[in-house]
């Protein structure tokens, strides 16, 4: 697949990268788009040679939130039946450890897409906010649900209803992102993050965050024995064979990522 508005990178060993690209609209999130960093995740998760995978924007932009141009035109019925569009769901059927970069705008639609993501490294221009009450609606790609989970009710209504945006040193400090850098380095730092991960064996990172996100909906019984069960099929894979004996004969592990 060619992708118009997304540019595809690996800039790391086992590292694939999808950098939003439509900077006249600071990466406003039309179909097109939406539907380009879709494809282009789903292709690096097929793709044995990436085992994680960057999200970013550009230095002035994640996203600005969804196209509201586009969506200015849009009815309700129309909004149903565009399923490109509306199945963000894909995203998160994304089994390999996706971080997102962020810095300037995380508005909307890509504050929602950031927190999609397993990690978010941010730059210290960041800024996260859910400003769509003031164009009439609500977060529709999972604001009022992922955002309250990561920083509390209080601030996530505040957010949601007075639009309040949080700097990155704020997100940190309630849990939204992992790291925040200078924006001279914030990428870099996302992608030697993404490297690291990348040399971990594979099938042990998808499980892993398999089994993280499991924390989230499924009862604290459920999800030990949803853990209990994925590291129980570990021991069926060649790395846990490689990786004990590596350990017992003092030398580095070499991962054959199966
Ligand atoms: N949509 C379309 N164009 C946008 C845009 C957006 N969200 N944000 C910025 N732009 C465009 C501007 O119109 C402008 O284009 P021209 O007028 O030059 O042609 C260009 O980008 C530069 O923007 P500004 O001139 O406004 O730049 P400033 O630095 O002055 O301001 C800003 C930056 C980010 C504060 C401002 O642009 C802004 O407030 N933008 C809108 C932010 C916003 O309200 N975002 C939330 C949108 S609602 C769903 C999935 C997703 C969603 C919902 C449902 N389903 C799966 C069901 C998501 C909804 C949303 O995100």
């Amino acid at each position: 697949m060619t992708y118009e508005t997304i540019l595809i990178e690996t800039p790391a060993p086992g590292v694939g990268l999808v950098r939003l690209n439509r900077p006249q609209a600071l990466n406003a999130l039309n179909a097109q788009i939406t539907r380009e960093i879709f494809a282009a995740l789903e292709a690096f998760d097929a793709d044995d040679s990436v085992r994680c995978i960057v999200l970013t924007g550009s230095d002035k932009a994640f996203a600005a939130g969804a196209d509201i141009k586009e969506m200015e035109a849009t009815d309700a019925v129309t909004l149903f039946a565009s399923n490109d569009f509306t199945d963000w769901s894909r995203m998160t059927r994304v089994r390999k450890p996706v971080i997102a970069a962020v810095s300037g705008w995380a508005l909307g639609g890509g504050c929602e897409m950031a927190m999609i993501c397993d990690m978010i490294v941010a730059s210290e221009t960041a800024k996260f906010g859910q400003p769509e009450i003031t164009i009439g609606v609500i977060p529709g790609a999972g604001g009022t649900q992922r955002l309250t989970r990561a920083v509390g009710k209080a601030i996530a209504m505040e957010m949601i209803l007075a639009n309040r945006h949080l700097t990155a040193q704020e997100a940190l400090h309630y849990g939204l992102v992992n790291r925040v850098y200078p924006v001279e380095s914030y990428l870099t730092e996302a992608i030697q993050l993404a490297e690291k991960i990348a040399g971990m064996p594979g099938a042990a990172a998808k499980l892993a965050k398999e089994a993280v996100n499991k924390a989230f909906e499924l009862s604290l019984t459920e999800g030990l024995n949803y853990e209990k069960r994925n590291f129980y099929l570990l021991f069926g894979t060649e790395d846990k064979a490689e990786g004990m004996k590596a350990f017992v004969e003092k030398r580095k592990a070499e991962w054959k990522h199966r």
